[in-house]
């Protein structure tokens, strides 16, 4: 077994552990085992082998134990037990939104549901009205969630696509003779969710290439097995399609099968008022019933015919690119190599796996001049969120982390909660004393709109708050984006010197795309923050610049690509109406 599957294991254990009712503490142990293995980079076997699965942090003999049990032989007795009382289908009905432990061991114990169909036909049935805690309005919005649940089934989350993609890019590179190779369709585009992957390559014997793909571990189903193009569903449910093109075609099928459909409609159009005609195999200037191959083998070919630029493949989504590149006023967008700091982060002193200096060596390991610590206020218990005391201990060993890692500027934060009514986790005097303040929402997600947009806005207008963030709270397949008007949000946020964050996370990246675009036209500085739980996360970063590309953003329309000093010039704390007029 890997760390992921293990990992797997004792989040089921945890989750069983919740649904019947066992102590939280012991439900917390399993969790946070199974984050940290999730979060390992070294294989747990290897560090078996060394005799040090007992020296992780936050493994205990216990858990040690059922490690070496998994690792023996692929099974947990405790895991297997829970299993024979409470059916594996439950996990199903935890992904509906809405839906947690808690319901579930009621609608078990009660109704003897287990499954998200038999959810569904309760629900239909106002069977679920009745039970304590749930009402009318839990039943409509459970059926809400099911549906949901069905509709975004068929996509995947750009973070998981992207994983697997490279997967299996790396795969076909070391065990077939591919040359050129890169991933189209929207994975390329870089879309928040992914209906496909698409694979590119050329290759002198497009017979192995196949044979290799349709071969690999992750594959559950070979779909379609030909000469030059393949199919397989990977065993993670997510298509794969693979192509061999001719290496003279190559840019055309690379523009052809990026798309998106939309920009490709528009741009074949154009194509034929200009007297051309494009497709997969290139770009061609049509003359009566002649047709003249004028370009193909490199993509921009297919746009220097028709007088555009080329353009970025995050832009094709036909919402104006092609007309801006008509007029030669394309944007320069920002590049994962303009980040030169990351202000979301957490460290062991609330929910995150690493510790200060660890953060902060991964940061600057990254190029990067400055970080923000930024762990959870004191309402997020189960975030385990800092006290004022925590907060100020925290402090004095910032202190020392900048003294161990020289070279990148360590800021003293905070994502502190935005409570139901618009005021904050810490009085006034707290986050005067820190560098940086980024407040979020966690609570209260089913506020009205009116309410919600209140709340935020209110947060805003508190003179210590720097930045807004991750501002719609949705994850991505799984939790709706709460009722906000994002509008009035951005124009306060304007308005006030308040940055938004683009959450780079690919469960959240919000501000999304469009958002981010129509931050940029009302003046809203944006920032691009990781959120990293644990220091690998910070390479998260490129999901976030792709999102801020996708919204046309500029390096200039991004706080965090600015050195240290004009960074913290540009801060809302740093803005002439904020200061208090000490002397008069
Ligand atoms: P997805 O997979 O739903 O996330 O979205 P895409 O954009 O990857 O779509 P997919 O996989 O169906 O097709 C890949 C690209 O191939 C698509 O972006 C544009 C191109 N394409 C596919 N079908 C058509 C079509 O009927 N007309 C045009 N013009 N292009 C198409
Ligand atoms: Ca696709
Ligand atoms: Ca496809
Ligand atoms: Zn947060």
């Amino acid at each position: 077994m890997n760390n992921a599957e293990i990992a797997e294991v004792f989040s089921q254990i945890a989750t069983l552990l919740e649904i019947k009712g066992e102590n939280p503490f012991r439900v917390r142990s399993y969790r946070r085992a199974s984050e940290t293995i999730a979060n390992l980079t070294e294989d747990l076997s290897a560090i078996r082998e060394r005799g040090e699965l007992r020296g992780i942090p936050g493994i205990g003999a216990a858990i040690a134990g059922k490690i070496e049990e998994l690792l023996d032989t692929g099974k947990c007795a405790q895991h297997q037990e829970l299993l024979r009382e409470i059916p594996e289908t439950v996990f199903e009905m935890l992904e509906v939104q809405g839906v947690g432990p808690k319901t579930v061991k009621l609608l078990w114990e009660k109704l003897g549901i287990a499954t998200v169909e038999s959810l569904e036909e309760a629900a239909r049935g106002g069977l679920l009205r009745d039970l304590p805690g749930l009402g009318e309005k839990t039943e409509q919005e459970i059926l809400r969630g099911i549906q949901r649940l069905r509709e975004y089934g068929e996509r995947t989350n750009l973070g998981a696509a992207w994983v697997l993609a490279r997967g299996i890019m790396d795969h076909l590179r070391e065990c077939a003779p591919v040359e050129r190779m890169e991933p189209a369709g929207s994975l390329r585009r870089m879309k928040e969710t992914i209906g496909d992957i698409d694979i590119l390559v050329t290759s002198q014997r497009p017979e192995e290439v196949m044979e290799c793909f349709v071969k690999m571990d992750c594959v559950a189903q070979v779909l379609a097995h030909g000469p030059t193009k393949s199919s397989v569903l990977t065993t993670e449910g997510v298509q794969a399609d693979l192509r061999v093109v001719a290496p003279e075609s190559w840019g055309a099928a690379l523009q052809y099968f990026t798309g998106s459909k939309q920009h490709n409609v528009h741009l074949r159009d154009l194509a034929v008022r200009a007297g051309f005609k494009l497709n997969e195999y290139g770009v061609f200037r049509v003359k009566g019933k002649r047709e003249e191959r004028v370009g193909g083998e490199r993509e921009e070919e297919m746009y220097q015919a028709l007088g555009l630029e080329w353009m970025p493949p995050e832009l094709r989504e036909d919402t104006g690119e092609i007309e801006a590149a008509r007029e030669g006023r394309l944007p320069r967008l920002v590049e994962l190599s303009d980040i030169k700091g990351d202000l979301q982060m957490h460290s062991e002193w609330s929910d995150g796996h690493n510790t200060l200096i660890e953060m902060a060596r991964a940061a600057k390991a990254l190029g990067y001049r400055y970080i923000a610590v930024t762990d959870h206020s004191v309402s997020e218990v189960q975030a385990n969120g800092m006290s004022v005391e925590r907060l100020r201990a925290r402090a004095a060993e910032i202190e020392k982390a900048r003294k161990a890692v020289p070279g990148i500027a360590i800021l003293n934060a905070a994502e502190v909660d935005i409570k139901g009514d618009g005021s904050l986790d810490y009085p006034d005097e707290v986050l005067a004393e820190l560098d940086f303040v980024l407040a979020s929402v966690h609570s209260g997600f089913k506020a009205t709109r009116d309410a919600m947009t209140r709340r935020i806005v209110k947060a805003l207008e508190n003179p210590h708050v720097d930045a807004l963030a991750h501002p719609t709270g949705r994850l991505i397949g799984r939790r709706e984006p709460y009722e906000v008007d994002m509008e009035a949000v951005l124009e306060a946020a304007a308005r006030l010197g308040v940055a938004v964050e683009i959450n780079a996370h690919p469960d959240r990246l919000d501000l999304k795309d469009v958002h981010a675009r129509r931050a940029k036209e009302l003046g809203v500085k944006i920032l691009i923050n990781t959120d990293a739980h644990s220091a690998d996360q910070l390479s998260l970063m490129h999901f976030g610049v792709a999102t801020a590309r996708r919204g046309w953003l500029e390096a200039a329309d991004i706080l965090n690509t600015l050195p240290l000093a004009r960074f913290k010039r540009s801060l809302r704390r740093a803005r002439p109406g904020r200061k208090r007029r000490r002397r008069g």
